[in-house]
């Protein structure tokens, strides 16, 4: 039999980064739709293709909206409405313009600069086309947020699109806008030292103007090669935060039977109950390559106190493999060897577990995302694949740090800062 290989995996992931100072990223986009149009449809006779959004702060001001889209040949019509109505239903802001100063021949995003407007609660985006604009739609799995309208009077109407049904149709319209980001209001080094008896100790302040803080996120680089070495996150809320982190001056390496890979972001785990914590201790971010990389899944790896692999799950919530151990601590009447043949996706030297690597380069405002080289699950299940994650001391040296601190509101904002901690 031949043997497949897994082909290359492609660092995909680029994470825009302000370099010497905070910055936000002021404009926010809010979507439904997945990014590809399977399809594209015109209603033309005054029907409007709307998406009911909520913003995301009391205090939003939307600025814009992208419509992705392209000319009918023949229209009938040269021009469009695009409306926002509120939760009743009233217009709050409206922009008649030509078609063709917006959209082409082809599929493509149309920026619709619209009048600022506040908004408080949902809301409806809706284009009026007249006959003149296919609307890139969105089939698969549907938010049932894709609606019919039509105006004077302002109305919902019932949906008969065939063949498609509503909880199948996202219309490709997206509402940009902007609330008030966190502030960094300080950043203390409190102990420049790292090491495991004693660690290196950062407070951060911070700030936000309408009060939806969500988490803050600490990532400690290699101040030679740039490469993250460590990563610690903490949950915020309200509008004034002190969070405290410590690095032990340590990363984490995973090692399985080939080989092993370094550094590896992990997070403890949140909400694992007392029973399930020796064995769901610590997750880490990865990719799995399923049946030789011909499918594959963002997921995370969950790994015990004593740093075995005790689980595989995917972000949709689909789990690939669990140990043993995880299966006698949640289900113990089960009998493992029945569950294995039944429930887990991770074949013994069919899947591979890519985890990610991040990398701050100095002089350049991108925190990029690569991955390290896969390990393939060869080993059996019975063994928790012979996977292992172990906390291992950091070369001594200069750390920089850079800080990530979010809302609810999807607003981020970085700081690259000039601080930086010692391994000693
Ligand atoms: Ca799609
Ligand atoms: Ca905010």
């Amino acid at each position: 039999m031949m043997k497949k290989r897994f082909g290359p995996l492609l660092a995909v992931l680029v994470l825009l980064l302000a370099p010497e100072g905070a910055l936000s990223d002021d404009l926010v986009t809010l979507r439904l739709d997945d990014g590809t149009a399977e399809n594209g449809f015109r209603m033309g006779g005054g029907l409007g293709h709307a998406v009911l959004f909520e913003a995301p702060s009391g205090d939003w001001t939307l600025s814009a909206v992208a419509v992705y889209g392209k000319l009918e040949p023949n229209r009938t019509s040269e021009i469009f409405v695009l409306e926002i109505w509120d939760e009743t239903l009233n217009a709050l802001t409206k922009v008649t313009d030509r078609a063709d100063s917006y959209f082409g021949d082809e599929f493509g995003w149309a920026l619709v600069d619209v009048p600022d407007v506040r908004i408080c609660g949902p809301f409806l985006v809706s284009i009026y086309e007249f006959g003149g604009v296919y609307i890139g739609t969105d089939i698969g799995s549907a938010t049932g947020r894709s609606f019919i309208t039509a105006r004077n009077p302002n109305r919902i109407l019932a949906w008969d699109l065939e063949p498609y049904q509503q909880n199948e149709t996202e219309w490709m319209i997206r509402a940009v806008g902007s609330s008030p980001a966190p502030e960094v209001v300080s950043v203390r080094i409190l102990s420049e030292g790292a090491s495991q008896s004693s660690p290196a100790s950062v407070e951060v302040e911070l700030s936000d103007a309408d009060g939806n803080l969500k988490r803050a996120t600490l990532f400690i680089a290699e101040n030679e090669n740039r490469e993250v070495v460590w990563s610690a996150e903490e949950e915020i809320e309200g509008s004034e935060a002190t969070v405290r982190f410590s690095w032990p001056g340590t990363l984490f390496r995973v090692s399985g039977p080939d080989g092993s890979v370094s550094p590896v972001l992990t997070a403890e785990v949140a909400g694992v109950s007392e029973e399930l914590r020796p064995l769901l201790d610590r997750s880490a971010p990865c990719v799995l390559l399923l049946n030789f990389g011909e499918s594959r899944a963002a997921a995370y790896a969950y790994f015990g106190e004593d740093g075995r692999l005790n689980a595989l799950i995917d972000v949709a919530g689909d789990v690939h493999y669990v140990s043993r151990d995880v299966l006698n601590a949640t289900a113990p009447q089960a009998d493992y060897m029945a569950f294995l043949t039944k429930n887990i996706t991770a074949s013994k030297g069919e899947t591979a577990v890519a985890f990610y690597r991040m990398d701050a380069p100095p002089d350049s405002s991108i925190l990029s995302t690569g991955y390290h080289e896969p390990i393939v699950l060869t080993r059996s299940p019975l063994f928790n694949y012979r996977v292992l994650l172990e906390e291992v001391e950091a070369k001594a040296g200069d750390y920089v740090l850079i800080l990530l601190v979010e809302d609810e509101a999807y607003n981020t904002v970085w700081l690259a800062g000039s601080a930086t901690v010692r391994r000693l």
